[in-house]
């Protein structure tokens, strides 16, 4: 037996955890993040102050902020490692919801430990505390639910061992990752108890590659080799399941062209003869062209999100699909034939399956040849020069300055979209686009995370204004703790991205430019507000500045702000000629939204159900 409290004893748990995937053990926690405040600073608080466990602590600036670091580094992690995240009661923990909320649409793990209302409820209602006439038994800590793919709360000590087994299990399952709740209710985390020993064991969780049940490959391969145009469709499961390399040979043994989801961007490195880039309403003309074309489309790890399939209408309607996904749930979609596996292990039992047969050989030059074209015109954006700086240039540079060992991070606004189109990535890890949630203000405390996770690489954070002014504060993370990252702040006085989705659907841009409401500049210096943050800010005015300040960033140690004023309103990215469904307003007072709805008319007709039966 060994007393300690219920808050020590959590911090003794998670230090003793570990994952294991091909005989390779990481620790499942590299730390713990968080802020303090009554709720938990008397007990995770006290315990990670005293504990002697190999668990160490980082001060955030903001709970939302550090569950984006923690679902980052579980991201560069590919799920194997993760963070936990501690906060005080009340709206230090709600902030965590939307970072949890987050992690879970993409599907990574983190750890919540968010303070809870006393247990006891001898003084409620106490600061904080939502009273809910209903019931005593509800805290705020209840909207963690549905954003949780495991969630409970800890009213007694004995309840414990079984909620952190049951934490675990969920957090390297990865079929069934994201984000887990553990509420602890304040006084329950100073009491002592006295705990068996084994709680505190050396615990591997072995985080497993299923194979795919041998009828449903039977069913694939047959499909696959009925093929005359097919398809691949990499998403972030690929990466997280380090099926990259199978990927490869899979692609080049049979002929098979890669298109790749936000998630899954990087893949297969830029330069591939197969590599097509980026699919769907963000994606090259070559991945969208071979998608329109594609007979068999073969998703590996991915979601389809409307991003994916162009809001459905990117594929054939005809299209049979092959689902090779962790998820029955993903495996399914668009009528699947479902191959549930681990991305790695279905991909080497697949290429057994289909051994023999190749797609025919013009199809492997088409690709090639619809890559060049779409290569030329990225060249060609790269190659903008102008000022305000074209964003294509800048992304073209921030590209080079990444080089083999860089990562570029972002979330949210016009460049996610420009990014997935136009970043050659070198390889899995060199990407890092949050676009699940698409969340502003992921973008500096992911780069945070990635960079905790991955401190070889060299981080490049590219933040928008409207980002930046949601989340600065980690800059201060980033200075106080040393962990170095190059942020790349565009500044184009507002949104691009809402801007000129607004005007498309005759919203006059309303809301979407920051001026006085009868124009001219507002007198904001956010490249001031950054060096007062304490990073090192360059202000390059030209893109061979800019080459040169990004040199300057990357061989510095501390963190650097790059700062560069772009065009809200230009738009220097070649077209990816697809389309994503937002509705436009049926009635209204302009001509341009009547416009608007007639052209949003035409294009749902070419929505597609996808209900075709796969074989
Ligand atoms: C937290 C959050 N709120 C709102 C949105 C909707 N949204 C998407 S992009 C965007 C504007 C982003 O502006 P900025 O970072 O300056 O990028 P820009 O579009 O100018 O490139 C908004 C409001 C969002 N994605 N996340
Ligand atoms: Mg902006």
């Amino acid at each position: 037996m060994i007393r300690l409290t219920v808050a020590q004893a959590v911090v003794r748990f998670l230090a003793n955890q570990w994952s294991e995937r091909d005989g390779v053990e990481h620790r499942l926690f590299g730390g713990c993040i968080g802020i303090f405040g009554h709720g938990n600073v008397a007990g995770i608080g006290q315990a990670l102050a005293t504990s002697t466990e190999d668990l160490p602590y980082h001060l955030s600036r903001n709970e939302q902020a550090m569950v984006h670091t923690a679902a980052a580094y579980a991201r560069a992690s590919n799920r194997l490692s993760t963070l936990a995240c501690t906060t005080s009661i009340g709206p230090g923990a709600t902030n965590m919801i939307t970072g949890a909320a987050g992690a879970t649409i993409n599907r990574l793990p983190v750890l919540l430990l968010p303070g809870d209302i006393f247990s006891t409820r001898v003084a409620s209602p106490v600061l904080q505390e939502l009273e809910d006439q209903r019931s005593y038994d509800i805290s705020v800590n209840d909207c963690f639910k549905p954003v949780s793919r495991f969630w409970d709360r800890i009213n007694r000590p004995e309840q414990l061992p079984s909620a952190l087994l049951a934490a675990m299990r969920v957090l390297t399952d990865p079929a069934e990752t994201g984000a887990v709740t553990l509420a602890l209710p304040q006084d329950v985390q100073a009491e002592a108890f006295d705990w068996p020993d084994e709680l505190f064991a050396r615990r591997v969780w072995h985080v497993a590659r299923p194979r795919p049940e041998r009828a449903a490959l039977l069913r694939a391969a047959e499909l696959i080799r009925s093929a005359a145009r097919p398809l691949i469709v990499a998403g972030g499961g690929t990466i997280y399941s380090e099926a990259t390399e199978e990927l490869r040979l899979f692609a080049e043994e049979f002929g098979i062209p890669v298109a790749e989801t936000q998630a899954g961007k990087g893949a297969l490195p830029h330069g591939h003869p197969l590599a097509l880039g980026a699919i769907g309403a963000t994606g090259t003309t070559a991945a969208n062209t071979l998608a329109r074309e594609a007979d068999v489309v073969i998703g590996i790890g991915t979601r389809y999100s409307d991003f994916t399939t162009a809001s459905r209408t990117i594929f054939a309607p005809d299209a049979r699909f092959v689902g090779l996904n962790i998820t029955g749930f993903d495996a399914a979609k668009l009528s699947g034939l479902q191959l549930v596996a681990d991305a790695r292990a279905g991909l080497a039992d697949l290429a057994e399956a289909c051994a023999g047969w190749s797609a025919p050989a013009p199809y492997r030059e088409r690709a090639t040849e619809l890559t060049r074209a779409w290569d030329a015109a990225v060249d060609a954006a790269y190659a903008l020069e102008g000022s305000p700086l074209p964003q294509s240039a800048v992304i073209g540079a921030v590209n080079a300055a990444a080089g083999e060992d860089g990562t570029v991070v972002c979330a949210a606004g016009s460049m996610p979209g420009d990014l997935h189109k136009l970043w050659r990535p070198s390889g899995p890890g060199s990407y890092h686009v949050e676009y699940g949630y698409s969340c502003m203000g992921y973008e500096i405390a992911g780069g945070l995370g990635v960079k905790l996770a991955a401190p070889q690489r060299e981080v490049f954070v590219l933040v928008g204004d409207g980002s930046y002014l949601m989340m600065a504060q980690e800059l201060v993370t980033a200075v106080s703790e040393r962990i170095k990252l190059v942020v790349v702040l565009v500044d184009n006085s507002g949104f691009a991205s809402i801007g000129r989705l607004s005007e498309s659907v005759g919203a006059e841009r309303l809301g979407t430019s920051y001026a006085y409401p009868e124009g001219g500049p507002l007198p904001v210096d956010l490249a001031a507000n950054a060096a007062s943050l304490g990073a090192t800010v360059l202000r390059p005015e030209s893109v061979s500045d800019l080459r040169k300040a990004l040199d300057a960033a990357r061989s510095a140690t501390e963190t650097t702000v790059i700062y560069v004023r772009t065009d809200r309103l230009a738009d220097d990215a070649p077209s990816s000629e697809a389309w994503w469904d937002v509705p436009v307003a049926q009635v209204g007072t302009t001509s341009a939204t009547y416009a608007a709805r007639e052209s949003y008319e035409v294009n749902k007709r070419s929505q597609r159900r996808h209900l075709t039966p796969p074989a």
